[in-house]
Formats: C-alpha cells, structure tokens, sequence
C-alpha cells in the first residue's frame, strides 16, 4: 500500500510539471548502470527500505539500471555476539577466520540478500539475487597496519576479477541485481568482502556511469559530532589531510579509498548520500539539489 502522498495537495498540472521536470535526467541516464552501496540505516528501518526499494523500482522503471551491493556489517555483528564471539575490526575490515565465513554467509546470502531482492518485488520490480561469490573473484586481502606491520585478516578478499555476463544479463532483462559482499578465491574459499569496496570494484569494473554509497551519516563531515559541517565536494588530496587528522578513520577509510579507486577506474560521479534522508537516491539524480558528499579525483 502506498501511504497518502504529500502530492495530494498538487493540482494535476503541478503534478505533471513535476514529473516533466525529470524528463533532462531521464534522458542522460536511460540505458546507464548505477551501483548502489546500499547499507546502513536505509536497510534496517522498515519505512527506509520501504522508500529506499520504491525509489530503486522507480530508477528501473525510467530506464536506468540499478545494481545493488548489500552490505549487512551490523547484522553480522549481532549474530557473532549472539553466539559469544566478539567482532573485531582494523581499519574498517572485519577479521575473518573459517568458521565465520560461514555464519557470514547466513546472515549475508539467507537472511539481507534475499530480503531485499523480496521487498523490491513486493514494490513491483523485478529482482535476482546474486551471491557474490559467484561472481566476485578474489586473492587474498594484503594490507599493512599503521605501523607498517601486515595484519592477517585471515578470510578477506579483495576482488580481482568480476564475471559480467550474468548481471549484465539480467539488467538486459529489466532485473535489478542484488549482490552479496562475498567473493571465490582460485581454490574455491570463499572470502569476505566489505561491501563498500565490492560496489566500488563491481562500478569500475561493469563500467557504472554513477556509484552512490547510502549509509548512516549525512556525506563526509568536517565534524563528525555537527552534523551540519557536511562537505559537498572533496577531492583526494583533503582526504588525506583528513585521513591524517583522524576526521576519516575506522570504516570511512575503506569507503573514500574505495570511492578514490572507482573515480580512478573511470566510473563518472561517486556519492554518499545520508540513507536516513527520505528519498536521498531520487534527489541526488533527478535535481540539481546537492545533498550528500560527492567525491572528486
Ligand atoms: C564486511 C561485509 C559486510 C559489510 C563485514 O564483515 O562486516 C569485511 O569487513 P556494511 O554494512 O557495509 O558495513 N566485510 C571484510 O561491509 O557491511
């Protein structure tokens, strides 16, 4: 059931003007890929999915092709503590061992994925779910503390390769791809993957025309306690004095850096939207009402 909307109180003609007001962007964007990092606040409050997917449905409707990577940090969290495990992260990257591997894949591949592919079709899209380790390739995840020192995260990936026949496919077929932050390695294991930096891989490598991150806070803030002192823009060079003064730290780091690779791959515009704003996805691509942070090389 759609709820009253707060379109009742146009006339007809307004309401056209409206919509006719769509038409420029419609037509920039009929036949392009979006990757959306779809996360946060947006995929555990009820009334935000519900707008979030209805906006999601209403891209494909128009002619774009929304793909979505799911992330699901915080349910994963809870499962862990569920059963007496403790999470543990360094820089935003959860620590992975085996038998993780699979209460992740629980809580990712039954429970968030399916979900959100469900719901999109309660609002009269039509939706796949997409393990990613079906079409994620992975190595191993190499990476070094602050101090220079390796950190093993144990079952990390980091994607290599994206098998593109399938979702391509599917966005063909009018399907919105719901994608999981897991990944194969050569021998088979799969991998965990934070979600922010599989949507950045999957935008650079399906050569997504836009890739928007919805998440919990309103873009990059200069403040992380004002949330009025949202940056607009930011380029590479303030991320990393930002970086260096701890403005950017924990899982902001795997964000803007996974932002920064997508630019580099050639992916046009990268946003984070505040996934708590009603109807965030529509603003920032059918107006010029600059809401968010978008992201610049
Ligand atoms: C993430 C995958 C889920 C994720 C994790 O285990 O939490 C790694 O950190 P959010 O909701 O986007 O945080 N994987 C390796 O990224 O979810």
């Amino acid at each position: 059931m759609i709820g009253k909307s707060p379109c009742e109180e146009l006339t007809p003609e307004q309401k056209v003007t409206i919509f006719l007001e769509a038409l420029p962007y419609v037509q920039k964007f009929r036949d392009s890929i979006f990757v959306i990092k779809y996360g946060g606040a947006a995929m555990e409050d009820p009334f935000l999915v519900e707008q979030t997917l209805r906006d999601v449905v209403l891209l494909e409707a128009v002619g774009i092709n929304p793909l979505i990577i799911h992330g699901g940090g915080e349910s994963i969290n809870k499962a862990m503590k569920k059963r007496g495990l403790n999470p543990q992260f360094v820089n935003g990257i959860r620590i992975t061992n085996k038998e993780l591997i699979s209460l992740i894949q629980e809580v990712l591949s039954l429970e968030i994925g399916p979900f959100i592919t469900q719901k999109i079709i309660e609002y009269g899209g039509k939706a796949v779910f997409v393990p990613g380790q079906e079409v994620f390739q992975a190595t191993k995840w190499e990476a070094l503390s602050d101090q220079g020192i390796p950190i093993d995260y144990g079952y990390v990936g980091s994607i290599v390769n994206v098998e593109l026949q399938p979702l391509l496919k599917l966005l063909h077929n009018q399907f919105i791809a719901v994608v999981s932050p897991l990944a194969k390695a050569h021998n088979g294991d799969i991998y965990n993957v934070n979600a922010d930096i599989a949507a950045s891989k999957m935008a650079g490598f399906i050569k997504a025309k836009k890739l928007i991150y919805l998440s919990n806070t309103n873009g990059i803030l200069e403040d992380e306690k004002d949330p009025f002192s949202r940056i607009s823009v930011i380029n590479k060079e303030r991320i990393s004095i930002l970086k260096q003064k701890g403005v950017i730290h924990g899982g902001m780091i795997p964000k803007v850096d996974s932002a920064l690779e997508a630019l580099e791959a050639g992916v046009e515009k990268v946003h984070f939207l505040d996934g708590r704003m009603p109807h965030a996805l529509l603003l920032e691509i059918f107006t010029d009402k600059g809401i968010g942070t978008e992201i610049v090389l």
